[in-house]
């Protein structure tokens, strides 16, 4: 699937704005057909937005179930004869939609594109319905999982991820055009000798016996530097200038289909950033240079609009990125919106790009260790099922961000029970599953600190070990010297493996200016200290690639008795002021390693 775009041959109209919202708790709108008609009794609701925060309205915020979504447009009057798109950007956690009476798709996961082919269905200036059967439900067969209990007052949404549950449309939503003889897809790949590069493409599109595929590439100044033809080929680029961490230079790849009178049918823009990836030893090497990840693991997370994309707040947490010194971040713990792969591919930002699979350990509740009497993998609980729809998450990730440079390693899950049998073979084909669908990048899930070294029975399966770990905190909370013992004792373990190692988490909840005399656990400087001690540990030990503190920002969570106002291991407060620790770690990462 393409991402609908405006080029000579395409064109697309963005549905963002307000929409019609409505909850439905008795899940009575599908059989009572709501998207036959104009929603009764609705509210406004912003799209792209999570609706939770909008409303001054404990039933809204803490809602699960069905909600439904509609508006109306017009279909522009000069895509006669055009296939015509519907194209949703993310839908959290599920939807079907109809266009007028008619259902035209469903789509399972909450941070991953779907569209719906309507040519047959409209008329170029025709205004039409769009209604959105939206649930936000988890389920133990949905990615992230979760699980409603039954209590004296009614049902709650149980869930083991450290974050709240916003729901939702996050993100655009667009109506685009297309010629009927047109790309459908297109997967590069990238490397170089010397000076010079060599991009690699395989094209997909209708009609490709009878008609030839043209592509043109272009460097930043808009020079065209190689042409070549077919449906897959390879292009030299002479003098290359590689994409690298810090340097996000993007050359433009244009595919072309054209007909035997030469006539251009359809043309796709793909920016490119020529770069190798791979992992030797115990490197991570980017351009065969060794690469030490600085950032953090963050959230799309903001006051009001939840986890709505906004490109304002994009730009700002690049340019405190910036400012800090980070050179890479992780998508924790979900796919991101496209836009901040396309800035990070522009700003020459690593990103580890991650599914959606968070709390798929029962032996943990919002960070916190502590069971609730669930089996992780069994039956009734994590299944074959549960796995199916984990395979496709990755899938799906892969389809849609496999043309981005500044991805350079998968993470398949977060946390995951990784310490039993069953973990094992739920993971195995998974790992079959991600290098399947790209061979070209390295794949690792992140290991929690309930299955320490030794103990954990996935990490085999992963090029890259990626640790989260709270000694300090969590373990040893207030006793950093302790900590250090037994976390560089653990870290020792791991670097026996002969792999590169990433610290994915690691972090102290702090409240931004409660301050103390003697480092006090919620202190800004026990933040501080905490963060010294971490990186004493991974100074010590060459297998450490990495550190990504936990987290970039304060961020909402589920209410609870660990968590005041949500989780606050933030640099920066949820506003994106500065804590102590943001100074101290600019000056760590703007030193040269
Ligand atoms: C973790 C989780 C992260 C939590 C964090 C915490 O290990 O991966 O989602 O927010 O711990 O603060 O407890």
């Amino acid at each position: 699937m393409l991402r609908p775009q405006d080029t000579a041959t395409r064109e697309r109209k963005n549905l963002d704005g307000l929409w019609s919202f409505k909850l439905d708790s008795e899940a009575a709108g599908r059989d009572n057909r709501w998207y036959g008609a104009p929603l009764t009794e609705a509210r406004d609701m912003a799209v792209p937005a999570s609706f939770n925060d909008l409303v001054a309205d404990a039933s809204v915020r803490d809602y699960f179930g069905d909600i439904w979504y509609q508006r109306t447009i017009r279909v522009p009057r000069g895509w006669d004869g055009q296939r015509i798109v519907l194209h949703f950007e993310s839908a959290t956690h599920r939807a079907t939609v109809w266009l007028d009476d008619h259902e035209v798709v469903s789509h399972e996961g909450g941070y991953t594109p779907f569209e719906a082919d309507i040519t047959h269905l409209v008329e170029a200036g025709q205004e039409m319905r769009i209604t959105a059967l939206v649930n936000n439900t988890l389920t133990f067969q949905s990615i992230p999982p979760g699980v409603i209990e039954k209590t004296p007052s009614g049902a709650t949404q149980r869930y083991w991820h450290d974050f709240f549950n916003y729901a939702g449309l996050h993100r655009s939503v667009w109506l685009s055009a297309t010629p009927q003889a047109r790309i459908e897809d297109l997967t590069v790949t990238t490397t170089f000798s010397g000076t010079t590069g060599s991009i690699g493409w395989a094209a997909d599109a209708t009609d490709q016996d009878e008609l030839d595929v043209a592509v043109v590439l272009r460097d930043a100044e808009g020079v065209e530097v190689a042409t070549g033809s077919g449906v897959s080929g390879s292009l030299e680029v002479q003098d290359v200038h590689l994409w690298a961490p810090g340097d996000g230079y993007l050359y433009d790849l244009e595919v072309q289909l054209v007909d035997d009178a030469g006539q251009v049918l359809d043309s796709i823009h793909q920016n490119i950033g020529i770069r190798t990836v791979e992992v030797r030893g115990t490197q991570f090497l980017i351009n065969g240079k060794p690469f030490y990840f600085k950032g953090f693991g963050m959230h799309e997370d903001h006051a009001v609009i939840g986890k709505a994309h906004n490109n304002a707040h994009v730009i700002n947490d690049f340019e405190l990125l910036n400012w800090i010194g980070a050179n890479s971040l992780r998508t924790s713990h979900y796919p991101y919106s496209e836009d901040v792969l396309d800035y990070a591919d522009k700003h020459g930002m690593v990103v580890i790009d991650e599914t959606a699979a968070v709390g798929l350990n029962m032996g943990l509740g919002g960070g916190i260790v502590g069971s609730q009497g669930y089996t992780t993998f069994s039956l009734d609980t994590i299944n074959d099922s549960t796995r199916e729809v984990h395979a496709q998450a990755i899938r799906e990730l892969i389809a849609r961000d496999k043309n981005h440079p500044s991805v350079v390693l998968w993470s398949i899950a977060n946390e995951p029970e990784s310490h039993t049998e069953g973990a094992e073979t739920y993971f195995r084909p998974l790992f079959e599953v991600t290098r399947q669908a790209d061979p070209t990048r390295p794949v690792g899930f992140v290991n929690v600190g309930l299955a320490p070294h030794g103990t954990c029975r996935v990490s085999q399966f992963a090029d890259v070990i990626m640790l989260n770990r709270y000694y300090g905190w969590y373990e040893n909370t207030g006793d950093l010297a302790g900590a250090e013992i037994a976390w560089t004792a653990e870290l020792q373990g791991w670097s026996s493996e002969g792999k590169p190692i990433v610290i994915t988490e690691y972090g102290a909840d702090t409240l931004s200016g409660n301050h103390s005399l003697t480092p006090q656990p919620w202190s800004e400087e026990y933040q501080v200290d905490y963060l010294d001690m971490n990186h004493r540990v991974f100074d010590a030990c060459n297998a450490v690639v990495g550190e990504h503190v936990w987290n970039f920002a304060d961020f909402a969570t589920t209410s609870g008795i660990m968590r005041v106002d949500g989780n606050k291991k933030g640099i920066f407060t949820r506003d994106r002021r500065p804590k102590s620790a943001a100074f101290a770690l600019r000056r760590r990462w703007n030193k040269e390693a």
